[in-house]
């Protein structure tokens, strides 16, 4: 009997690790082959982000007191010790984040993405993983990026956080990349520890801000070949809000697990930057554009590079007649306060978009070719037009166009525009009246 019992016994744990050993080898086939596949709030928060067509980027820092960018530590070599005197003074007293919230509105954004935690590595929301924050060393002592939650969420705007992958501050950024290296004062860490911070940052972000519609990673091109664990770091973000969108500036052709792919002052594939070793591929998934309203993106004194509402509309229009949303950045001064300047230039592109905006929300990129003189979007059965430079008294001939055209207007006109098609080409003459210095957006109905 006791030999049967312990030969039973037996069995049982033989029988107790053989299927252990399966549970582990299905473990292993699903880790080894684990692709992330985006949830139905993933897909559906990927379709309002490629029909919402227009955001507002927000770079500040404490840099913003030294009015010259927010590269400035390291484009002056300035030392820890001294950087570190910058949060002493930061106080922006003035800041309302409702009334940012309301000026994105009102340019007619559906979304603002703002940076809380630049290359200079200082964190502008309350964190726990450092004290190098707002919270602990500034006099204003308060987190702005849950104001600038609280605003987004009742006004109805969606918010993304910017997040740095390069810091120039931390000691566990180490092996150092390509730039911050002559920034004097910083020892020598341990990276696995940055990868854990950035993680524990990460969970913070995604946990104390109700939604968070994306991450908007920077940076990776400074330590190209580095490990940076995108696997865990997305998969953190992913399993805390599984709609959250990830975009990550790597200049690459996008990661498995990337939810959205950005082009930096540039239309997708232009590559005019040079911030690619080659033409940046462009990939299936929803694209955008960051451009800044006027030379930089963190406040700088001396830039006048103001760009017009003409300058503005165009970027808009070009970026949604390439697919891809335009996210406009400007940078707040260290009081809180956005430049009159851009609050104006804002204003106007709402302004706008009031009248035209059918001919960008809700687009995709349109069938008729973009040249310099025009581009165009699309929707269910309607092609929009944008011809941005007047013809007058010329006809306009658009070639090889594929469809058949039932109505010609001018957005907002009652007017049928008269226009002939051919085999392969639209002549359409614009009668001096429905011409638009900006822009002259033709409505072209489909049969
Ligand atoms: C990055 C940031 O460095 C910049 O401060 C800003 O936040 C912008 C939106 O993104 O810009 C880049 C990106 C890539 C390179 C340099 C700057 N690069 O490849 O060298």
């Amino acid at each position: 009997m006791k030999r049967i019992g312990s030969l039973l016994i037996c069995m049982l744990v033989m029988q107790q690790s053989i299927a252990q050993e399966t549970i582990e080898v299905r473990n292993d086939t699903i880790v080894q082959d684990s692709i992330y596949i985006p949830s139905e709030s993933n897909l559906a928060a990927r379709q309002w982000f490629e029909d919402a067509k227009f955001g507002l980027f927000i770079h500040w820092g404490v840099y913003s007191i030294l009015a010259d960018g927010e590269w400035v530590m390291q484009r002056k070599n300035i030392a820890i010790d001294a950087y570190n005197k910058l949060p002493s003074f930061f106080n922006p007293t003035q800041y309302n984040a409702e009334e940012w919230v309301l000026m994105a509105k009102n340019a007619g954004m559906q979304y603002i993405t703002i940076t809380s935690r630049h290359h200079d590595g200082f964190s502008m929301f309350d964190s726990k993983a450092t004290d190098y924050n707002i919270v602990q060393k500034t006099p204003y002592k308060k987190d702005i990026l849950k104001d600038l939650a609280d605003a987004c969420h009742k006004h109805d705007i969606k918010l993304f956080f910017y997040y740095s992958l390069l810091d120039w501050h931390r000691d566990d950024y180490f092996p150092r990349g390509k730039t911050g290296k002559g920034i004097a004062g910083r020892g020598q860490g341990n990276w696995s520890n940055y990868i854990a911070f950035m993680k524990a940052q990460l969970t913070e972000l995604l946990t104390n801000y109700g939604e968070v519609a994306g991450i908007w990673f920077d940076g990776k091109w400074d330590r190209k070949t580095a490990n940076w664990h995108f696997d865990e770091l997305y998969k953190t973000i992913h399993d805390l809000q599984p709609q959250c969108l990830i975009g990550n500036n790597h200049h690459e052709a996008v990661m498995p697990d990337e939810d959205f792919q950005m082009f930096e002052k540039d239309l997708p594939g232009k590559s005019t930057q040079g911030f690619a070793s080659k033409k940046e591929d462009i990939g299936d998934l929803p694209k955008e554009v960051c451009e800044t309203i006027n030379g930089s993106w963190g406040f700088k004194l001396k830039d006048n590079k103001h760009k017009s509402k003409k300058q503005l509309v165009h970027l808009l229009v070009k970026s949604a007649a390439h697919g891809s949303n335009l996210l406009l950045n400007v940078g707040p001064m260290p009081n809180g306060k956005i430049q009159a300047e851009h609050i104006a230039s804002l204003a106007e592109v709402g302004e706008w978009l009031q009248a035209n905006g059918k001919s960008i929300y809700g687009t995709r990129a349109g069938r008729i070719a973009p040249n310099k003189d025009w581009v165009s979007t699309e929707k269910e059965n309607t092609i929009y037009l944008h011809i941005f430079t007047k013809p007058y008294e010329e006809m306009l001939i658009i070639p090889s166009f594929e469809g058949r055209i039932k109505s010609m207007k001018a957005l907002g006109s009652e007017n049928e525009i008269d226009f002939q098609q051919t085999k392969k080409n639209i002549l359409i003459k614009i009668p001096e009246a429905e011409q638009n210095d900006i822009d002259t957006v033709l409505e072209i109905t489909l049969l």
